[in-house]
């Protein structure tokens, strides 16, 4: 269509506002603007923006707020009239009124604000009018650890009202009073600590002025630089601008060019960095020598290492030895670890965090699809018409995930959720399956039967694109559903209407967790999830697909590389020959390792009974984090040599022999892969801390000794390994690291560069016909066994705050904002056995027993006890136990036997 600006004719775009098209003929400075963030819903109350719109060339004009104001055929637009300055100059002497007169200019030596900017832009006017607002007194707000208000610099915008309620789905901040007293507001009027907020910093970022800021003042900084890297927490893989200063890193701001996070980060990304220069990192080598740590030259703890690791692979052959990679460091530096295990080593013993945590995903999605990681993109949530979210907890451990999928919630989206906890999104979902833990395969057996039953099954799709579909048929059909309303606990009526609203919607996506995975039948559970999305056709499309969402920054990527015994880099099975042929041509070496190799709790066996002795774990807590504590610690004390590298002295390094001291993700390159299989940039942002090397330097120092020469050299460059991932990987082919860019690829990615948003397009699965598979439900030996005498059943999951492990996020404020796990108890349960809120109780199992402080709480039903594993004060898994997924050994952190009392 065409419209003209002041005059001149330009094509302009369909549902263009005024605005954008203003400022994309001419310049983002074009008209000024306070009240308008591009990723809000327009507002239109400033009137900042105000322009002058004609119907024809000289006509009369009518002044529009161009922000909300569609563009519109044959308009003619004027926005620099005296007439429209003269308005906005007005505007602006009312809102100073307001406002700190010496808070009109930036502070010496800071980046002016957005409103200081605007001020600039439009001209200072003379304000006539006596103060109003600011005769007030208003309080500043130091309460939060890491947000401060000073309303005095309120504009009423209104922008961090709606950031908390449009993008964190939050609505903490709101607005109250009249006239002058009308102000922004906390919760019911609190301060920010005893408010609801989730400490995302949405209203810091969006807040044009210093009204509401961040503690490191993030939004004036005046910094040496800014470096793009992407998060080091969970698997939605944000990207953050890092600001430095003097090489030392002051703020992080979200980038709104961010596809992933859209300028929107969570409270662990946006604030929680402090860990990195922490006083507690290690910053040299240790080795234990009469039973203490001593530090040492990088040399005698290599020279240390290779002598154990030699000695032991003479003694007691390659297979003795294994390697824990880690999902925090990059892809490169995993690809080296399991290169080095099988190359160097020679042996398959490598295996990484996904065993506690998605390796069922990996396998049973393998097992349906033939590829083992999330079908479709984040984004395509835009287009779905029902979400289910099986098992999962994203608001608190995927926040901009979570977040976006609660907007989706809120807006009245047909949704399920199927969990036994009422978590805030099952608070808001239309069906909440509120199942007893551990029975998924008999839920999802009932949503199967009632698919069935209802006719709603997507014929053609099942006849084209997959196998097996008959005999999943007869068998979902022959179940009784009294039974399995029993078992699971969820009236069948509910289970009914949840199963009819998935079938029926155009569109329907899943998203799944830990709550399907870390089971006795976790990989059955997968494949179960993978018939629903199968038998009514939800996959290969935008808006559908199953999607794990995977845990930390580089769960997948470590995957990806290779880090599990059973396939290498590729997923390529490692028993086979011609693989074996393959990786070591493409590796320059004569053979592979002969046999498949031990998953951790294998290891771990192997230990205690002797035949197990070197572990080289790179960055994982594996004592703090691994089930069964007692068990982890007797197997790690039969060790002849345990090296760990690490951070800080974290529980397991307390039981090294050798400890090495890594740089964390700020201060490296390398390349993380998120939830969606989006492999993005890790930039280096300052200097390694003390005497820190990458983990990827210290792999390859230590392949050169062990008899390797790693043809990339003998220093660690992240981009020349990815050019060798690119020679091994078949589906990274056209990675490179200038093609990633600043928001990533999403593999496979195709010689080209091309990559994939969606992959089993169009009923072409990996594996050929997508398989579906049929299966019982079958009561977990952990309940089995231990019901009669502890009746209770624990759930343990995670919390917003802190990270795993708490190594990192307990070395930031968050630990102030959640200092401690507790144990959440149904009040009825908490009443029989005389227990009140904030009582501590000893919870027991037949493992052994913890003292944890009690929550009381109705989200979690009678019989079912729920906490977060993050303190070393309380170490729960303490009390977890050995039963694990029937395929991968993936533990069963989702029920325990348990009791507990009141101490
Ligand atoms: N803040 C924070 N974020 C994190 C992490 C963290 O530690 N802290 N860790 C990261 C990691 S490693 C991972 S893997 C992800 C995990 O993220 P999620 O998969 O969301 O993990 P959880 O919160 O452990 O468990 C998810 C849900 O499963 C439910 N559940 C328990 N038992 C059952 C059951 O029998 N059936 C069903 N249907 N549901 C059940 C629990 O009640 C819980 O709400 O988070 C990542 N993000
Ligand atoms: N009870 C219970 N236990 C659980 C779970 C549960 O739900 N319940 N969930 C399980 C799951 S899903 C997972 S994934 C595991 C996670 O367990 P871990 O992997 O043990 O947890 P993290 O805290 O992520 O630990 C990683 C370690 O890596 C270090 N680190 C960070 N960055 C780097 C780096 O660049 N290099 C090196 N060398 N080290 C680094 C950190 O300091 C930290 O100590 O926990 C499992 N444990
Ligand atoms: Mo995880």
């Amino acid at each position: 269509m065409t419209v003209y600006l002041n005059d001149m004719a330009h094509e302009a775009k369909k549902n263009e506002t005024i605005l954008e098209f203003v400022r994309r003929i001419e310049s983002l400075e074009a008209i000024p603007t306070m009240c308008q963030d591009d990723r809000l819903e327009n507002f239109g109350s400033c009137r900042v923006c105000s322009v002058e719109v004609a119907r024809e060339k000289n006509g009369t004009t009518k002044i529009v707020a161009s922000c909300h104001t569609p563009v519109f055929e044959g308009a003619y637009i004027y926005h620099k009239t005296d007439k429209i300055k003269r308005l906005r100059k007005n505007i602006l002497e009312l809102v100073l009124t307001d406002y700190p007169s010496d808070k009109v200019f930036p502070e010496k030596g800071k980046k002016p604000t957005e409103f200081q900017k605007t001020i600039a832009q439009i001209g200072i006017p003379n304000v006539r009018y006596p103060k109003g607002k600011n005769s007030l007194e208003i309080e500043k707000d130091d309460s939060h650890p890491y947000i401060k208000s000073d309303l005095a610099q309120c504009i009423n915008c209104y922008r961090c009202v709606r950031a908390c309620e449009e993008i964190q789905g939050e609505m903490v901040l709101g607005m109250s009073g009249r006239g002058f007293a009308t102000q922004i507001i906390k919760g019911f009027d609190t301060n920010f600590d005893l408010s609801a907020c989730v400490s995302c910093g949405a209203c810091v970022q969006t807040c044009p002025t210093e009204a509401l800021s961040d503690k490191f003042t993030t939004k004036t900084l005046v910094a040496d630089e800014t470096v793009r890297t992407t998060c080091t927490y969970c698997g939605v893989g944000c990207q953050l601008d890092v600001s430095v200063i003097d090489g030392e890193i002051k703020g992080i701001q979200a980038p709104v060019t961010a596809e992933v996070n859209e300028g929107h980060t969570c409270l662990k990304g946006r604030f929680a960095f402090q860990f990195y220069n922490h006083p507690d990192r290690l910053k040299n080598p240790l080795i234990k020598k009469n039973g203490k740590f001593e530090v040492v030259s990088w040399e005698e703890a290599y020279d240390f290492m290779t002598e154990a690791l030699l000695r032991v692979k003479k003694e007691y052959g390659a297979d003795s030895i294994g390697c824990i990679s880690s999902s925090r460091a990059c892809n490169e530096e995993n690809y080296l670890m399991q290169k080095m295990t099988r190359v160097a080593l020679n042996t398959n013993n490598i295996d990484g965090c996904a065993r506690v945590c998605h390796a069922p995903t990996a396998f049973g999605m393998q097992k349906a699809f033939g590829t083992g990681a999330a079908t479709n993109s984040i984004q395509d949530m835009e287009e779905t018409d029902c979400i289910m979210l099986f098992g999962a907890n994203p608001t608190e451990a995927h926040p901009v995930t979570g977040a976006r999928i609660k907007q989706l919630f809120m807006k009245g989206i047909p949704s399920i959720v199927v969990d036994p906890v009422r978590t805030s999104l099952a608070q808001l979902a239309t069906y909440h399956l509120q199942l007893r833990p551990g029975t998924n395969v008999a839920l999802l057996n009932m949503m199967g039967h009632y698919i069935v039953q209802e006719g709603l099954v997507k014929k053609d799709f099942i006849q084209k694109y997959t196998e097996q579909y008959d005999s999943f048929k007869d068998h979902v059909s022959t179940l009784d559903m009294n039974e399995l309303e029993l078992l699971t606990g969820v009236s069948k009526e509910l289970v009914k209407k949840a199963a009819i609203a998935y079938a029926r919607a155009e569109n329907a996506m899943e998203f799944h967790g830990l709550g399907v995975t870390e089971h006795f039948q976790g990989s059955k559970t997968v494949m179960l999830l993978s018939n629903l999305a199968m038998m009514t056709g939800n996959v290969g499309r935008s808006g559908v697909g199953l999607n794990p969402l995977r845990g930390q920054n580089n769960v997948q990527g470590a995957a990806d590389m290779g880090v599990q015994p059973h396939q290498g880099a590729g997923y390529l099975d490692v028993n086979d020959p011609e693989v074996k042929a393959y990786y070591a041509s493409k590796y320059g070496i004569s053979g592979m390792p002969e046999k498949e190799g031990l998953k951790i709790p294998e290891m771990l066996e192997a230990a205690i009974a002797g035949k197990f002795k070197a572990l080289w774990i790179m960055g994982e807590d594996t004592l703090m984090t691994d089930p069964n504590t007692l068990h982890i610690r007797k197997a790690m004390e039969q060790l002849d040599i345990l090296i760990v590298q690490e951070l800080f002295m974290s529980a397991t390094a307390e039981m090294a022999d050798v400890v090495l001291p890594a740089s964390s993700y700020f201060e490296k390159n390398g390349t993380f892969t998120n939830g969606e299989r989006r492999v993005q940039r890790v930039n280096k942002v300052v200097d390694p801390i003390g005497n820190t090397k990458p983990d990827g330097q210290m792999i390859i120092d230590m392949m050169y000794r062990l008899g390797y020469e790693q043809p990339t050299g003998p220093v660690y460059d992240a981009a020349k390994i990815l050019e060798e991932i690119a020679e091994v990987i078949p589906f990274m082919k056209g990675i490179s690291w200038e093609r990633l860019g600043k928001n990533g690829l999403q593999w496979p990615i195709l010689e080209d560069g091309t990559d994939t948003k969606i992959i089993h397009r169009d009923g072409n699965f990996k594996r050929g016909k997508g398989k579906f598979h049929h299966f019982d439900f079958e009561e977990t030996p952990e309940l089995v066994e231990h019901r009669e005498k502890y009746p209770f059943i624990l759930t343990t999951a995670r919390q917003l705050e802190h990270y795993n492990a708490g190594t990192m996020t307990r070395r930031t404020d968050n630990q102030e904002l959640s200092p401690m796990d507790y144990l959440e108890v149904n009040p009825l349960d908490a009443a029989d056995k005389d227990i009140s809120a904030g009582d501590s109780v000893r919870i027991f199992s037949d493992r052994g027993s913890v003292n944890i402080p009690v929550k009381l709480t109705y989200l979690v039903k009678p019989g079912v006890v729920r906490t977060t594993f993050h303190q070393p004060e309380v170490f729960i898994n303490m009390i977890t136990g050995n039963v694990g997924d029937e395929y991968t050994l993936t533990p069963e952190y989702k029920v325990v036997a348990v009791d507990f009392e009141k101490v």
